[in-house]
């Protein structure tokens, strides 16, 4: 069956094209040329060196239209003059061009460069300053005071063993003194001793210090101490100690006194009362306690949340080291004598920066700490 197509057969021959007129390509048409090219690729240079290259190309001692340009000489007289005239004409055309492609390329390069530059003249962002936590400087300070009167600034475990923390301070287990220092245990043995806890005081580096040394002694130990506590205005979980150790031949309660007096004054000015008063530690004999004036109230307030109206604030314990620890430590109690003391950091920033509440140093609150 012969097949059906809706424009007629495929078979029918193809139109005519239009007849063939040739044409005389004139050398003014090849200036036409040369100039349509030329700008074709001027559109196409993005930088100086691209624009360089066109215009060695087009318009440089070889260039197209150069070329066109030179070979004048060669024409008759009267397409001389034509040629000559389309040449020049595309050749001041083209140069314009060139210059006006250059000065956009300058100008879109310049607003390139201001877009994304610095201004250095706009005033620069501050940078905010860190400082170090009033605790800390206050701790930095102490042992700074300790160590201009001859103490070397040394520093302990804060895990502990109960060995150290407490028995060897003469605090066996059941001793009553040990409700004074309840704490947070580690169940973990290390090196197979064990019982481990958070130390409660920095006590215990005094153990440590002498069992490694030979008197005469003097050492600072700063560092924080952990105590299961339920915390109020003057009472926190984690506190900072630092921890006194004098031992030589001849040392008495008078230089104990006198040292920490000096402390006193040199920590607080002339201005601050001190006082010392009787109190026990079962590895000092006699022991003592350190206490300023309050700075909360004046003195007789019950409602005071720092001195609960006794007028004074504790800051340390301190006393005479114990003879039977001297013994234990190898010393001759007879020859050595020694004085040690244990203080708060953050019971004597209290009353240097005026802070009225303990909890307010670790509560991390940037408005309580920039103040310092
Ligand atoms: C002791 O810790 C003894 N190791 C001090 C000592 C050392 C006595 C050497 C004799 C010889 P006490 O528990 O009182 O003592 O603590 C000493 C100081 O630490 C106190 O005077 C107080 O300033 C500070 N302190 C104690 N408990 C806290 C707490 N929960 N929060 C803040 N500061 C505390």
């Amino acid at each position: 069956m012969p097949l059906w197509f809706p424009q007629g057969s495929p078979n029918l021959p193809p139109p005519k094209p239009p007849p063939y007129t040739p044409r005389m390509t004139t050398a003014v048409d090849q200036v036409a040329e040369v100039e349509r090219e030329a700008r074709e690729a001027l559109e196409g240079a993005a930088d100086e060196a691209a624009l360089e290259a066109w215009r060695t190309r087009v318009l440089g001692r070889s260039g197209t239209l150069t070329g066109i340009l030179r070979g004048l000489g060669g024409l008759p007289a009267e397409e001389r003059r034509e040629v000559g005239q389309a040449a020049n004409l595309a050749k001041q055309a083209l140069e314009a061009a060139l210059e006006a492609r250059q000065d956009a390329l300058r100008a879109a390069a310049r607003e390139a460069a201001t877009r994304d530059a610095i201004d250095v003249t706009l005033p620069g962002r501050p940078v905010r300053r860190g400082r170090l936590h009033p605790v800390t400087r206050t701790l930095q300070e102490i042992t700074r005071i300790f160590e201009r009167m001859g103490f070397q600034a040394v520093e302990g475990p804060e895990v502990e063993l109960d060995e150290y923390n407490f028995e060897r301070l003469r605090i066996p287990e059941h001793h009553p003194a040990r409700d004074m220092w309840d704490t947070f245990w580690v169940d973990e043995e290390v090196d197979g001793r064990q019982p481990l806890l958070l130390r409660t005081h920095t006590s215990p580096m005094q153990i440590r210090f002498m069992e490694q040394h030979e008197p005469p002694i003097r050492i600072v130990v700063p560092g924080r101490c952990y105590r299961y506590e339920a915390t109020d205005a003057t009472h926190e979980w984690m506190l900072q100690q630092v921890e006194l150790l004098a031992v030589d031949e001849g040392l008495s309660m008078a230089d104990l006194k006198g040292t920490l007096q000096e402390f006193a004054r040199q920590m607080f000015g002339p201005q601050r009362r001190v006082m010392m008063r009787n109190s026990y530690f079962p590895f000092v004999e006699p022991g003592v306690e350190l206490a300023v004036d309050c700075y909360a109230c004046p003195g007789n307030d019950p409602t005071c949340s720092v001195c609960r109206g006794a007028g004074w604030v504790e800051i340390m314990g301190a006393g005479m080291v114990h003879p039977e620890i001297l013994e234990a430590a190898g010393y001759d109690s007879d020859r050595y004598t020694g004085f040690a003391a244990g203080m708060g950091v953050e019971r004597i920033a209290m009353p240097r920066y005026g802070v009225e509440d303990i909890r307010l140093f670790y509560q991390n609150d940037l408005r309580f700490l920039r103040q310092f």
